[in-house]
């Protein structure tokens, strides 16, 4: 992992903004420095509006006078730019490190375009690696750890200074650890359809441009 790799891909976002857009903020160590860079293109006179997917976001757009709207004023996002944990080949991923997984694919799955901006480590073959996030409603916590652990999957609560960690739902969330998951799509509606579980953190057939801080330098690598 480099911050400057993140750096990198982070400030490559202007070449993609333009005046009138709506754009869908992530969340993350790496979207923190594509906001940067939005902040300064505002500053400088970009006319955008934005979605953000965290409470983290909200806060730092603020700071950066990037206007905010909510979910609900808007039919489509143009551009949703995010950072993810892993992504492989095909464009899939995993996401929710930093615990915004809901927000982020709600954000997502309503915008024409996505775009992620990573360090070079997040490039997988196989997604499965990194912990994948599902978050729990409270009330199923250990009822659904328990059928995760039935099921092999190695389930941990994740937690925050020695507390459970709290989503800006409210929610908890348990971090499945796979190792390489080799059919993600059976494993999106098998972890759905466990009651309580609001959301996990694969992220199919959503992303169409990745770009990528390798050493000194940017990748972008478009979806055909
Ligand atoms: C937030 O919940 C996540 O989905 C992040 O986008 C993802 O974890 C990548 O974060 P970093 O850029 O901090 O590694």
């Amino acid at each position: 992992m480099s911050d400057k790799e993140k750096e990198l891909a982070g400030a490559k976002v202007s070449d993609f903004l333009s005046d009138g857009m709506i754009l869908g903020l992530g969340t993350g160590t790496t979207f923190f420095y594509a906001l940067k860079k939005i902040g300064e293109m505002v500053k400088e006179g970009l006319q955008i509006k934005a979605v953000s997917t965290s409470s983290a976001t909200d806060k730092l757009a603020e700071s950066y006078n990037v206007p905010l709207l909510s979910i609900d004023d808007v039919d489509e996002i143009d551009l949703t730019i995010d950072g993810a944990d892993e992504v492989d080949s095909n464009f899939n991923g995993i996401k929710g490190g930093g615990g915004a997984l809901l927000f982020e694919k709600i954000v997502a799955k309503s915008s024409k375009k996505n775009l992620w901006v990573l360090d070079s480590s997040k490039i997988v073959d196989k997604i499965g690696d990194f912990p994948l996030p599902i978050e729990v409603v409270p009330f199923a916590l250990g009822n659904v750890f328990k059928r995760l652990d039935k099921l092999g999957y190695n389930p941990e609560i994740r937690m925050n200074k020695g507390k459970k960690f709290l989503t800006d739902s409210g929610n908890y969330i348990i971090d499945v650890n796979l190792g390489i998951i080799d059919d993600p799509y059976k494993m999106e509606v098998e972890l759905n359809i466990i009651p309580g579980v609001v959301e996990n953190g694969l992220f199919l057939d959503i992303v169409d441009i990745v770009v990528v801080g390798k050493g000194d330098g940017v990748e972008i690598i478009r979806k055909e």
